[in-house]
């Protein structure tokens, strides 16, 4: 059978470009050469679109030299027409070469530009089919304060919160404050569109709520001050249905922090013993059914596509959904690969799975 023409893209102008790097450099170790050809397109950290070595080493995650989209001087350009799914690449002596027609597209990019629907909307617009959400889902993931809305909206449990925008802290403080002794201390103090914990922090007084607001206020000009949820710390993986089909949940993985650990970047791209992951997690049956529809209909709720990781709390009273995540930590180690294989999908089995659910996506 004729292999599929897969396009990675990575790296990017985000903060995380080292982290999508390291991510491609793992996909392009895994995925089946007897299935896939596969065409590493790097974006650079000015944003140049350059094509790159197909070399899974060239990427791994060395914390001395972490990797990085180097330019090259290539230049790939985009199918012209999208009657056609032919794209090019110009060398740096002006020399255009065929990159054939790709069938799909692997977006690996984190942060404004990459899972907020940006990239999603480029590919749309181009004619190529691609793995993972569509636009409007990925900008509602990407977004704490329309996610939780419409997740509310569709009867699923959320913390508390109330939604402060920059102009609001400056001119009608006294009313934020209030709402936000309503939610009772401590509450979270988070940015609304930062990835990765960026920005949040905790605060248990009106004076820690002044500096949690600042600090969020820095990464983005819309804020969440959230109610503090205690309960064990659950994800759950979900692989978006086909042709409408009902959307797969995995097992449950479960983040348990040591005493004095906590799941930092070291924790989840270096292996660091921060955290333990812990897949699949202890529930009973009907927990464990319970948890599955929620991650679902969250799923759902946002109109998914491909995949997402959703997370959720168990608490004394019940499941309460903290977030979702349409570009969840992805390198072999990460929960979303995780879960999937303590449910029976290999990794390179994971990546068919979305390579097959983006061809097919009719959005
Ligand atoms: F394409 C998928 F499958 F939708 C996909 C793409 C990217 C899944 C997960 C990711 N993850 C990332 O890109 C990242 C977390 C490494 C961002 Cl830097």
């Amino acid at each position: 059978p004729a292999r599929l023409r897969v396009v990675l893209l990575f790296g990017g102008r985000s903060s995380e470009h080292s982290i999508s790097c390291a991510t491609a450099g793992g996909v392009l170790a895994a995925l089946d050469r007897d299935k896939y050809d596969v065409v590493p397109v790097g974006i650079t950290r000015e944003g140049a679109f350059t094509l790159q070595p197909d070399d899974a080493a060239h990427f791994a995650l060395d914390p001395e030299k972490l990797p990085e989209v180097t330019d090259n001087g290539s230049r790939v350009r985009w199918p012209e027409s999208a009657a056609t799914r032919e794209m090019t690449v110009v060398d740096q002596a002006g020399t255009v070469s065929s990159l054939g027609e790709i069938d799909v597209v692997f977006p690996i990019l984190h942060g404004p530009g990459g899972e907020d629907g940006t990239v999603q909307g480029l590919l749309e617009l181009v004619g190529l089919p691609y793995v993972g959400a569509g636009i409007l889902a990925s900008a509602v993931g990407m977004d704490k304060h329309f996610s939780k809305t419409v997740l509310q909206h569709a009867g699923i449990a959320v913390a508390p919160w109330v939604t402060v925008t920059a102009r609001e802290w400056a001119d009608r403080r006294a009313v934020v404050e209030e709402h936000a002794e309503e939610l009772g201390w401590p509450v979270f103090v988070k940015p609304a569109r930062a990835g990765s914990s960026v920005g949040v922090s905790k605060a248990s007084s009106l004076s820690d709520l002044k500096a949690a607001m600042q600090v969020a206020l820095a990464e983005d000009s819309k804020v969440l001050i959230e109610a503090a949820v205690t309960g064990r710390e659950l994800e759950a993986a979900v692989l978006g249905g086909r042709d409408g089909g009902a959307p797969r949940v995995s097992v449950a993985g479960e983040i348990v922090l040591g005493a004095d650990k906590f799941y930092d970047f070291e924790s989840k791209y270096l292996g660091a013993p921060g955290a333990d992951l812990v897949c699949p997690a202890d529930l009973t049956d009907a927990e464990l059914a319970e948890f599955q529809d929620l991650a679902a209909r969250a799923f759902e709720a946002i109109g998914g596509a491909g995949l997402a990781r959703v997370d959720v709390f168990l608490t004394a009273d019940g499941f309460v959904v903290n977030e979702l995540n349409t570009m969840p930590g992805f390198t072999p180690i990460s929960m979303f690969p995780a879960c999937w294989l303590a449910s029976g999908l290999s990794y390179p089995a994971l990546l068919d799975e979305l390579i097959a659910l983006g061809v097919e996506t009719v959005r």
